[in-house]
């Protein structure tokens, strides 16, 4: 039934999803701004200067245009120098076994993420290669929670989307995936990822995936 299954790389393949709130984190900090976890559950699967908005909203000073692409790209420095560190050890639980298994059954694998630095990441994992596509950041005009991302993936495998599996860790991740058509998995937080149609821990317990195959 299912010939594609469409992953979402930070907190599905490897936990930068920890890296990225740690960033802002620091950033939010430095500007004197409050931040948390439960704030950072909505910067998930969001665009770098939509999340700095997200954070700015705690915030009663107003923001240059300019100012904002400053703080933005202020966290990403942060971030590249926290994902510098990344090794093959860092990817999640299952993942590897489950990649390895949809290939033996002939099921076709992308990676659908928002993020600029995807390629870096996926380098660092050494899993790259293992991917049949990979959507670039730059081929997209809308983010998550727009179904744009997955759609593209689709295209590319050449498989209607019906007939594809999407994997997240956002709220905005998940609706994406549904307004594609898709079925919809979810891991990590299962507050954030309740409108999912199957939720999971992580990837070790993909054999319920597999099941649906
Ligand atoms: P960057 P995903 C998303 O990646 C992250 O979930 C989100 O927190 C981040 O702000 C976004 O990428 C942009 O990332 O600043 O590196 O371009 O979950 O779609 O893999
Ligand atoms: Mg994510």
């Amino acid at each position: 039934r299912y010939r594609g299954v469409i992953f979402d790389l930070d907190g599905v393949i490897t936990d930068t999803a920890r890296y990225h709130y740690l960033a802002w984190k620091k950033l939010a900090d430095e500007l004197g701004i409050y931040f948390d976890e439960v704030i950072n559950e909505r910067l998930k699967g969001v665009s770098r200067l939509e999340s700095l908005e997200i954070i700015l909203e705690k915030s009663d000073k107003k923001y240059s245009q300019e100012e904002k692409e400053y703080y933005a790209n202020k966290k990403n420095e942060y971030y590249k120098e926290m994902i510098k560190r990344i090794t093959p050890q860092d990817l999640l639980p299952g993942v590897e076994r489950f990649i390895e298994e949809l290939k033996k059954r002939g099921i076709k694998a992308a990676i659908a993420s928002v993020s600029k630095n995807a390629f870096t990441v996926l380098e660092n994992l050494k899993i790259k290669d293992k991917f049949d596509y990979i959507v670039d950041a730059n081929e997209i005009k809308h983010g998550k929670p727009d179904p744009e991302i997955f759609l593209n993936a689709a295209k590319h495998l050449g498989i209607p989307p019906e007939r594809c599996i999407g994997i997240e860790d956002s709220a905005a991740g998940i609706t994406a995936i549904k307004r594609a058509g898709m079925y919809a998995v979810g891991v990590g937080n299962p507050e954030t990822v309740k409108e999912a149609d199957l939720i999971l821990k992580d990837l070790s317990e993909a054999y319920k995936i597999l099941e649906l195959l």
